[in-house]
């Protein structure tokens, strides 16, 4: 005799999701409208619930899944990103099926984020109060400023100089010298309380971003009297 023996395969949740990266952009710059990070492809070979997928990332990221076509999805920026906020993200991709028990996969990816010269320096104050005893030496050392830039390479790189007086009588240039590097304040001369008390110039801080940006700062030098004039003695008039 013969018989035919029919033989259904079941189906068992043996295969893990897979999830393939097809393209990954970074760093992305800062300040960019949503942009795209990257794409990739999950599959899973099992059938029924067993090869269904749902996708997802960190719900406290500034990133998005987007399904393109089917099984594709883009991952995309939920709108500008501050490199002086956060410069770097971590994203876990977990792509989980619905087969019993459930099995899961992830991928990390790093995403960084490049620098824009959005910042411009900032001085530590806006006006800076120096004293200086008059007769003092040559190319004194009198005093700095300084200016900090939160952006990053040639963006936060800070060049100091001296912005022309709001007093065109000032010789602000035989007075003062400035350290375009380190932004220390020299006096060029022997200042002299009794021709000069005090004086103000504004100074300038620009980043090497281009274009670059810059702030200023107000420095008023205030010379201090030594005792270098001799009393001036009027004797009474001697009568007779
Ligand atoms: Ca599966
Ligand atoms: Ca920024
Ligand atoms: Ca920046
Ligand atoms: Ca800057």
């Amino acid at each position: 005799g013969r018989c035919s023996v029919s033989i259904e395969v079941v189906d068992v949740n043996d295969n893990f999701p897979e999830i393939t990266i097809s393209s990954l952009t970074s760093p992305i710059p800062e300040n960019s409208p949503e942009t795209e990070v990257a794409l990739f492809r999950i599959r899973d070979r099992d059938t029924g619930d067993n090869g269904r997928m749902t996708c997802s990332i960190q719900d406290d990221l500034p990133f998005v899944l987007k399904p393109s076509e089917e099984n594709f999805y883009t991952l995309v920026t939920n709108g500008a990103l501050d490199r002086e906020s956060q410069a770097e993200y971590n994203i876990t991709i977990t792509v989980t099926d619905l087969g019993t028990p459930r099995l899961k996969t992830q991928h990390n990816l790093t995403v960084t984020v490049s620098d824009v010269n959005d910042n411009a320096p900032t001085f530590s104050q806006t006006t800076y109060t120096l004293r200086v005893r008059e007769n003092n030496s040559p190319a004194l050392h009198i005093g700095s400023v300084s200016a900090t830039d939160r952006d990053s390479g040639a963006n936060a790189q800070v060049t100091y100089s001296l912005l022309p007086p709001h007093d065109p009588q000032l010789p602000l240039g035989s007075l003062v010298s400035i350290n375009a590097d380190n932004g220390q304040l020299f006096a060029l001369r022997s200042l002299d309380f009794e021709a000069l008390q005090a004086f103000e110039f504004r100074v300038g801080a620009a980043d090497r971003g281009s274009p670059a940006l810059s702030s200023q700062a107000l420095v008023r030098v205030l010379v201090a009297d030594a005792n270098d004039n001799a009393p001036f003695v009027l004797y009474p008039l001697q009568n007779g």
